[in-house]
């Protein structure tokens, strides 16, 4: 039984840490009959004071119900968790972080037991899940079957976004964002660094360096423009001979202000062989070719 009498969905949510239960309410609170399982049965109380029915196997949480959601801690505790369920005939939507290997072994593991296979990688934080203005969203990739089966359902938590039929490429989309935001957060860390010593506010500094790395986004658009025709020099405005010629000023602010350089050094010694390469010409996109190996 899927199915209502109001047609709603139903769903079986294994994973009731932060991120399984803020999306469970969410299912739950859209009229969805949900079935629920959590290796440590106390996190399933309340959810089960709010109308879900908790399962007392994740074996009996799957027999439930046809769309099983999944989100556990990682890849190893999946494994654990469905170690002794019937997948077979289900629809297995995984939202656990994972690496694109780990998914692509998840979709040859779900065929190999009967089950549709859609993995999902999570752009939001839980108190974002069913708050659409907050713009969290997730990748989906895998079965399209599955996808557009249950896109319906899977709008309530959060925005989709289906990015191809091969299973890793969500994860691979997740861990692509999020490396590039930790990337801006490095930068941001260096330059809290540099005025921590002096009679700075750090709260003026912080609108100016919100409006700077705002104001440089568009950037992101002229590299993928760049490496789509393979021409890293037309239109370039700030060359990499220009740049390298000011990491010095950058690496003595650092050491003057007492800040260590080791989160600049990485970036600036690719920009410098970059250059001995011959990309003097160049913005920064050639850097990305240095890192493909
Ligand atoms: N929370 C966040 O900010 C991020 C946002 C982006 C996406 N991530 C990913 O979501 C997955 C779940 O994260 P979470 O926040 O729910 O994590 P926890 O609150 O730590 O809950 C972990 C759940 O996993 C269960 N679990 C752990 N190990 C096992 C196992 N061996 N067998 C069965 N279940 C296991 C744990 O159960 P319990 O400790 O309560 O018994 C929780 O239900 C994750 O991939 C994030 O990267 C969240």
């Amino acid at each position: 039984m899927t199915r209502n009498p109001v047609e709603k969905t139903s769903v079986t949510m294994l994973g009731l840490g932060a991120m399984g239960t803020a999306l469970a309410r969410t299912w739950l609170a859209a009229g969805h009959p949900l079935t629920v399982w959590n290796r440590t049965p106390a996190r399933g109380a309340a959810l089960a004071a709010e109308g879900a029915k908790v399962a007392d196997s994740a074996a009996a949480a799957v027999a439930a119900n046809t769309l099983i959601v999944v989100c556990l801690l990682d890849d190893a505790s999946v494994d654990e968790a469905l170690a002794g369920a019937d997948v077979a005939g289900r629809d297995l939507v995984n939202l656990t972080t994972s690496t694109p290997a780990q998914a692509r072994a998840r979709t040859e593991w779900a065929r190999a037991r009967g089950a549709r296979y859609l993995d999902g990688g999570i752009m939001a934080v839980p108190p974002m899940i069913g708050v659409p203005e907050a713009g969290g969203y997730v990748f989906y990739s895998g079965s399209r079957e599955v996808f557009e089966r249950h896109q319906e359902v899977l709008r309530v938590p959060a925005g989709t976004t289906y990015v191809g039929e091969d299973a890793g490429f969500a994860a691979l989309h997740d861990v692509a964002l999020l490396s590039a935001m930790y990337g801006m957060f490095a930068g941001a860390a260096h330059a809290f660094a540099l005025i921590r010593k002096e009679d700075i506010d750090p709260v003026s500094l912080a609108p100016l360096l919100a409006d700077w790395l705002v104001a440089m986004v568009p950037a992101v658009h002229q590299t993928a423009d760049r490496l789509r025709s393979g021409d890293y020099s037309k239109g370039v405005v700030s060359d990499l001979a220009m740049q390298v010629a000011g990491t010095p000023t950058f690496l003595s602010t650092a050491e003057q202000q007492g800040v260590s350089s080791e989160l600049l050094v990485p970036y600036f010694e690719l920009m410098r062989r970059r250059l001995a390469e011959g990309g003097g010409e160049e913005d920064l996109t050639g850097v990305i070719d240095l890192l493909v190996r």
